[in-house]
């Protein structure tokens, strides 16, 4: 007999995604589609992070175009109004409030040692902000404000998820037991998506060269000619060897569109090239993301649709927000 999960009793589901650019297929592979694959029997609420996007330098104009456009994809991608609640970050002060506390509780080794800040500040060096810095603080109010269960990010965010379990671990053993360990949910396949024009850097919003990243609005021209330019190596054989690292990601992405078994893609190439290859890729993905590229047309002619479905993200999730920081207020004597 069919039975629904008691309120209670459902694990819930949080995760956030920055409004810093076009939002490409590492996002797709790596989060967005197993948050749309894996809503049902959970308690899902999704974040634009647009506090997290003003950490490097944001176009106002731009931003806020860019806040509802990723609202729009998560919607066309597959999320579920009905299952989950999708909100913009700085709509709930409370995210803000909370990192500040818990900036407090952090000592500044444990930040020094995030990856993501070393790599993303070594580019920007003394113009880098105070803000991207403490990041993790910001992540970590995120994630504890809803008494999350389970995280479901790329690869490159597990050490974030590490900070945020260490600060609440040292919340608890200080005030008394206040906040739920979070766990990270890390695809097994496809959480480290690499950039296609250079394999031994993460596909990434950021990334600056046109060929970096095919993203989910590009049109099938766009796709075509960016898979075909994307970097291989002179070798001849294709099958899935990690020593190989541009074939390698070029297989997973296929793979992954196409949900064939690994054996399966190699028989379909054996004794066949890298253009084969990069052929049949592109129109994979042309057909992969066409149903959300469709979709993403529909909605965007209903901006008031969107913005509706917001409000009713919001108004699900602030409650939740303002509860904890309400006992973490009471806990630490603010109030
Ligand atoms: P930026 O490059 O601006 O830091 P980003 O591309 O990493 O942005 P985010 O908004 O920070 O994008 O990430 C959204 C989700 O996509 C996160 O769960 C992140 O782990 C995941 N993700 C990002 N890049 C990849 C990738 N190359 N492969 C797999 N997952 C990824
Ligand atoms: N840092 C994340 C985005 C993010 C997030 C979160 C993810 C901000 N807050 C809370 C999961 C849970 C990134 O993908 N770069």
């Amino acid at each position: 007999m069919f039975t629904v999960m008691s309120e209670a009793k459902r694990k819930r589901v949080f995760s956030g995604i920055q409004p810093t650019g076009n939002i490409h297929i590492g996002n797709y592979l790596g989060a967005i589609r197993h948050w749309a694959s894996s809503q049902v029997g959970f308690d899902n609420i999704f974040c634009i992070v647009d506090l997290h996007a003003i950490t490097t330098s944001q176009d106002p104009r731009m931003l806020r175009t860019r806040i509802r456009q990723a609202a729009t994809l998560l919607f066309a991608a597959g999320i579920d109004p009905r299952l989950s609640a999708v909100f913009v970050q700085s709509h709930v002060s409370a995210h803000a409030e909370l990192a500040w506390i818990l900036n407090c509780l952090i000592p500044m080794g444990w930040m020094q040692r995030m990856t993501q800040f070393k790599e993303k500040s070594q580019k920007q060096k003394e113009r880098v902000l105070v803000g991207l810095f403490d990041y993790p603080a910001l992540m970590a109010a995120d994630i504890l404000l809803y008494e999350t269960d389970l995280v479901p990010v790329g690869e490159d965010q597990k050490q974030h998820l590490e900070l945020t379990r260490d600060v609440a671990q040292r919340f608890n053993s200080t005030y008394g037991l206040t906040f739920k360990l979070p766990e990270p949910v890390i695809p097994r396949k496809g959480a480290r998506i690499m950039g296609l024009d250079d394999p031994t850097k993460k596909m990434s919003k950021s990334g600056s060269r046109p060929g970096h990243a095919v993203y989910l609005l590009d049109s099938p021209e766009e796709i075509r000619s960016k898979i075909m330019g994307a970097t291989t190596d002179s070798l001849r054989e294709i099958h899935f060897d990690k020593g190989r690292p541009a074939l390698h990601n070029l297989l997973v992405i296929y793979e992954l569109f196409t949900g064939l078994r690994r054996a399966e893609i190699e028989a379909r190439f054996k004794g066949k090239g890298y253009i084969d290859l990069k052929r049949d890729l592109a129109e994979v993905i042309i057909e992969g993301l066409r149903p959300v590229q469709q979709r993403y047309r529909e909605l965007t002619m209903d901006a008031a649709y969107i913005d509706s479905l917001l409000v009713g993200g919001v108004s699900k999730v602030r409650p939740i927000a303002e509860k904890t920081l309400l006992i973490v207020k009471e806990k630490i004597g603010l109030r």
